[in-house]
């Protein structure tokens, strides 16, 4: 059984949350309050010394960090893997475009925007640098989905969940959806795929204390 570390809220989280139950993939989950701290607690440092969320364990061989790292492992062999080497390989350029080109921007302007939106003042001149930085990203992620229903042609895929952790959620962070109406398209297109959960969803209700 492989038991996902996870936290409220987190688009990050959300990937390998999502990708479990959307492969009907049986999992444990244990919610770690990152608000509090308990991501830095020696019990949690002893299994994933970077000290952060998500994080995957199994009984056998895997212990894993990297929300899009899991998604690779967790897909293989799934409908979610795309078939072709060529495609995997443009999987995984869009899950390092999403690492390097959205989520740096995109969650910390959303963290002082909605998750602690008393620290928005203080934080105010770093958010308009993140947004600033994320618009090159999401430009060219609208003209790519303008093309096709999904980030591959061949349909929904592992490539799609590492992007719309944080983009679903762009709103959250203060930008306007209606800036990118493939991208607010593409999000809808994404909550219609077979046994989507909502990220609200992630949360104590389904899983055990850590
Ligand atoms: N690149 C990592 C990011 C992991 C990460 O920074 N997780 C955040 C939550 S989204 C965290 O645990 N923050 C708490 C901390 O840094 O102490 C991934 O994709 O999994």
């Amino acid at each position: 059984m492989v038991t996902l570390y996870a936290c409220e809220g987190s688009g990050n989280c959300m990937k390998p949350w999502l990708a479990m139950i959307q492969l009907e993939q049986e999992f444990e989950l244990k919610i770690v309050d990152v608000l509090n701290g308990e991501q830095k607690r020696p019990d949690f440092l002893n299994l994933n010394p970077l000290g952060v969320v998500p994080f995957l364990v199994d009984e056998a061989d895997v212990s894993l960090g990297e929300s899009n790292a899991m998604l690779w492992f967790l897909a293989e062999g799934s409908h979610l893997m795309p078939d072709t080497a060529a495609e995997r390989a443009e999987a995984l350029q869009w899950m390092f475009f999403e690492q390097s080109k959205l989520e740096p921007f995109i969650s910390p302007a959303r963290f002082y925007s909605f998750i602690l939106p008393d620290q928005r003042e203080a934080h105010s001149d770093e958010i308009s640098h993140w947004l600033e930085r994320a618009r090159p990203g999401l430009e060219r992620l609208d003209t790519h989905l303008g093309a096709r229903m999904f980030m591959l042609q061949s349909g929904y895929s592992i490539a799609d969940i590492a992007i719309f952790g944080y983009v679903h959620v762009l709103h959250e962070a203060g930008i306007d959806p209606a800036d990118y109406p493939m991208i607010e398209r593409w999000i809808s297109d994404v909550t219609h795929t077979d046994k989507f959960q909502p990220l609200q969803n992630l949360g104590p209700s389904n899983a055990e204390a850590a």
